[in-house]
C-alpha cells in the first residue's frame, strides 16, 4: 500500500437493506480492499443490523454503528462522519446500500479526491457527460433532472448533480462545516451539504457515474422528502438572492473616492 495513500471510510446508511448489503460489502472488498466501511443501521426490522454485525465479524475493515430507530438519512450520515472524524480518516464517502452506486466507480471518485490541491468534495454525478442511469423509471429521471435544474436556478450552484448520494469529502471539509447545524433529511441533505461546501468556498468536482435502479428492497423516497427539498431550496435561494441584492446596493451607495 502507498504510504501516502488516504485512509478512506465509506459510510453506508441502512434501513431494511438485508437483501443487498452483502453484495455491496463484497463489492467494496473486491474493488477497494484498503477502504474501510461503516454501516449506520437504524434498527432495521428486516435484520440488516445483525447482518452488518456478521459482515463486520468476517471482514476486519467493516464496522457497524447501531441506532435505536429510524431517524433519517441526514442524521445517519452525520453520525457516521463524526465516527470517522474521531478516528482520523482522511476521506469520508457516502454510498447507498441498495446497489444504485457501483463499487467499480468508487476508485475514480477517490482518485479525484486525492488530486492536489484536494477538492473539498467530489460528487459522483449522473448528469454530466459520461454519467448515466440504468433502469430508472422516467418519472424518477424527470424528478432528478428537474430538481437539479431548480437547485442551479435557485442557488446559482453550477453543479450537474447536487442531489446524488455517492460522494467523497475530505475530512477537513467536514471539520470546517457546522455539522450540528445540518437538519435536512432525505435528498435535501445532499443539496444542503453541497450548498454549505460551496458557500464556504470549497472546490467541488464532479465525476461521471452510472447509477443503477435498485433491484431489491424498497425505496425510502417519499412525497415528504421531495417537499422538504423544494421548501428548503426555495428559502435558501431567496435568502441568497436578497443577500446578493443587499451587497450590490451597498456597493452602489459607497462614496466614490
Ligand atoms: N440509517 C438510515 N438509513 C436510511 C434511512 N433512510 C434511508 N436510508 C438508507 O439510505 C440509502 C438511500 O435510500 P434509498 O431508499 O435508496 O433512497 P433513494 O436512493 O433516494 O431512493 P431510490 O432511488 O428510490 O432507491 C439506502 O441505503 C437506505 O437504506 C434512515 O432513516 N436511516
Ligand atoms: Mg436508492
Amino acid at each position: 500500500m502507498d504510504p501516502q495513500a488516504d485512509r478512506v471510510l465509506v459510510v453506508v446508511p441502512t434501513y431494511n437493506e438485508a437483501l443487498t448489503l452483502t453484495t455491496l460489502v463484497d463489492g467494496l472488498r473486491a474493488h477497494t480492499p484498503d477502504v474501510d466501511v461503516l454501516v449506520v443501521d437504524d434498527a432495521s426490522p428486516d435484520g440488516t443490523g445483525e447482518l452488518a454485525d456478521a459482515l463486520a465479524q468476517a471482514h476486519p475493515g467493516v464496522h457497524v454503528l447501531h441506532r435505536t430507530g429510524k431517524q433519517g438519512l441526514g442524521t445517519a450520515y452525520i453520525a457516521g462522519f463524526r465516527w470517522g472524524l474521531e478516528r482520523d480518516y482522511d476521506v469520508l464517502c457516502e454510498m447507498d446500500a441498495d446497489g444504485s452506486h457501483r463499487c467499480e466507480d468508487l476508485p475514480r471518485l477517490l482518485a479525484a479526491s486525492a488530486a492536489r490541491p484536494h477538492p473539498a468534495l467530489v460528487l459522483g454525478s449522473r448528469w454530466v457527460p459520461g454519467g448515466s442511469v440504468v433502469n430508472w423509471p422516467r418519472h424518477r429521471e424527470l424528478l432528478s433532472r428537474g430538481g437539479n435544474t431548480y437547485v442551479r436556478l435557485a442557488l446559482g450552484l453550477r453543479l450537474g448533480d447536487a442531489t446524488g448520494g455517492f460522494r467523497a469529502y475530505r475530512a477537513q471539509t467536514l471539520r470546517d462545516l457546522d455539522l450540528a447545524g445540518v437538519e435536512s433529511q432525505g435528498y435535501c441533505f445532499q443539496v444542503d451539504m453541497s450548498w454549505r461546501v460551496a458557500q464556504g468556498g470549497g472546490q467541488i468536482v464532479e465525476v461521471p457515474i452510472t447509477f443503477v435502479e435498485r433491484t431489491a428492497g424498497e425505496s425510502k423516497m417519499s412525497r415528504g422528502i421531495v417537499q422538504e427539498a423544494l421548501r428548503k431550496v426555495t428559502v435558501w435561494g431567496a435568502r441568497h438572492r436578497a443577500q446578493q441584492l443587499r451587497s450590490l446596493l451597498q456597493r452602489g451607495r459607497r462614496p466614490a473616492r
